[in-house]
């Protein structure tokens, strides 16, 4: 059968060309549909004689499953090179090494407070704190910034608008507020953010301070000497720091001292760094804190952590602390 011969190798052909099961299906529909090639043939049957029927249609029905058989083979390599092609899309490489995930750490600042109240408390003190948003009687007149202090100035000072509060200029009220509620003996740093109208290269509006206070009979400033020492060179990691103690003049203390490290620059040469400002504890300040200055006396001081950070990490900008920069803080971690 001539015809069955060329529908069998047109339908070998067109299934070849078929690229997708959607190409396959149409090429199908026109051997093997209603009105496809091979259906044509075998509803021509009844027009032949009866006795050449069953021979033709045995004919013919051979071919069909010629050509579904060369079908399904098409069909089978069409999908196994789609799924040959979604894989390959899809592959994941298991041996690439992974993003990982960056470990974080602590900012320079609050390593630097860490370190300090470590430190401090292996000295006996403890660590206290307090509102940063403070009133008028615990940020200034306890300890004695009477009314026309320059501190309270608009141009200093922080104001919070319609109340008496203040953001707090220095953390000394934490420590009016602990007098009020304890008994001496009494040895507490007072670590925290502290706020002034105030901002270059060396001044930030928000700062961060520790100021430590010891009230206990007979204390007096050679404790303060002795303590300040003490922590300059654990803290710096080194015995052979000079401190030197000038007289200065802060409300709250009587005497009033700065302190100044001897620093030897990496030129050999050796400066004085004011680190800290300090003294014997007002007895009008001890008596707002419900102490008796008669019986008790102490010393107070107060240092600027960032400082502390700057010169122990060696930072020359203190603004580098505060500008969030990944690339900067990572070198502390
Ligand atoms: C300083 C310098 C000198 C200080 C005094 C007190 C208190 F509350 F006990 F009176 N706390 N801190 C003090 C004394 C702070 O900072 C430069």
């Amino acid at each position: 059968m001539k015809e069955l011969e060329q529908i069998i190798s047109a339908a070998r052909e067109d299934f070849a060309a078929a690229a997708s099961v959607a190409d396959l299906e149409q090429a199908k529909s026109r051997f093997l549909g209603k009105s496809g090639s091979l259906t044509g043939l075998l509803k021509g049957l009844g027009k032949l004689a009866a006795d050449e029927r069953p021979q033709a249609g045995a004919t013919i029905n051979e071919g069909k499953a010629r050509v579904e058989s060369l079908l399904r083979a098409r069909l089978d390599e069409i999908l196994a090179r789609e799924l040959e092609s979604r894989l390959a899309g899809e592959a994941i490489d298991v041996t690439l090494p992974g993003r990982g995930q960056r470990p974080g750490g602590l900012h320079p600042i609050a390593r630097v407070q860490e370190q300090v109240e470590r430190l401090f408390r292996t000295m006996g003190f403890s660590v206290a704190d307090g509102p940063e948003i403070e009133d008028d009687e615990h940020n200034f007149t306890a300890l004695r910034m009477f009314p026309d202090h320059p501190s309270r100035s608009m141009q200093d000072t922080f104001y919070i608008e319609g109340s008496d509060k203040v953001l707090r200029t220095q953390t000394s009220p934490v420590q009016i507020r602990y007098m009020k509620s304890h008994a001496p003996p009494i040895r507490i740093i007072c670590p925290g953010r502290v706020y002034r109208k105030d901002h270059d290269a060396t001044h930030s509006p928000m700062f961060h301070q520790v100021e430590g206070l010891w009230v206990e009979e007979g204390v007096s400033l050679a404790d303060l000497k002795g303590t300040v020492t003490q922590f300059c060179r654990a803290f710096f990691e080194r015995d052979d720091i000079g401190l030197r103690f000038r007289p200065s003049y802060f409300p709250f203390v009587e005497p009033g001292v700065e302190i100044d490290m001897e620093w030897s620059r990496k030129d050999g040469e050796v400066t004085y760094l004011e680190i800290a400002g300090a003294g014997v504890v007002h007895p009008d300040v001890l008596r707002n804190g419900g102490i008796d200055p008669e019986k008790y006396s102490g010393f107070a001081f107060g240092m600027g952590l960032d400082r502390l950070a700057m010169l122990k990490y060696g930072v020359d900008d203190l603004r580098l602390f505060f500008e969030n920069d990944l690339k900067f803080l990572a070198q502390f971690r």
